[in-house]
């Protein structure tokens, strides 16, 4: 069985690769190393300051993913933020900076990067379209997950089996386009 080491701390990305992965035959282990998120305007440029900061301290090949969240009717807020703006003002405070709007429009996006030893890391990125409810719902998943509903469902992330938002998500894209990539 092949092993594949994912460097992060977020239980919720773990249980969903490894929800994807779990009739192949790869093992994906948690490393929770951490990795300093820079202040930049893209993920792909987070993930790969990410990969340059690990590669320093571990020597075999990883994954590690950024993730965010892009509303517009915020200006693409909280973006690379999405971790700070969680931890801060959180989904309530998102829902009141957004009271007063019916554009409800949103993006989250994800970022895989694979990495070997001494070698420039290769992207792989999800992206899913969706709108931000008016009101939480659901407890399943993490994160915004209560209050997004993915394009053409009613249904939160949130209120989905994990399986079920794999096959719409950001991350489940991602993750299918790495796992492309490996197989071959
Ligand atoms: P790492 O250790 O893997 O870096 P993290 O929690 O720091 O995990 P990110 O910076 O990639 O994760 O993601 C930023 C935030 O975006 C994260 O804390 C979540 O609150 C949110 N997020 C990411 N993916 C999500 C998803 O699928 N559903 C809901 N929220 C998500």
């Amino acid at each position: 069985m092949k092993k594949l080491y994912f460097i992060t701390g977020n239980m919720g990305k773990l249980a969903e690769i490894q929800e994807r992965v779990k009739t192949l035959d790869i093992k994906v282990i948690q490393k929770d190393l951490g990795y300093p998120e820079i202040q930049v305007e893209n993920l792909e440029d987070v993930a790969e300051y990410g990969v340059k900061h690990i590669q320093k301290q571990f020597n075999e090949p990883f994954i590690l993913e950024d993730a965010g969240l892009f509303i517009d009717d915020l200006d693409g807020f909280p973006g690379v933020y999405s971790k700070y703006v969680f931890y801060t003002i959180g989904l309530k405070g998102i829902l009141k900076l957004m009271e007063n709007t019916t554009k409800r429009s949103a993006l989250f996006r994800s970022v895989y990067a694979y990495a070997e030893p001494n070698s420039k890391p290769i992207l792989f990125v999800g992206e899913c379209k969706g709108t931000i409810t008016i009101k939480e719902r659901g407890t399943g998943g993490f994160g915004y997950d209560p209050i997004f509903v993915p394009e053409g469902e009613s249904k939160t992330f949130a209120e989905m089996s994990r399986e079920e938002k794999n096959r719409y998500s950001h991350r489940g894209k991602a993750v299918d386009e790495l796992l492309d990539f490996l197989k071959k």
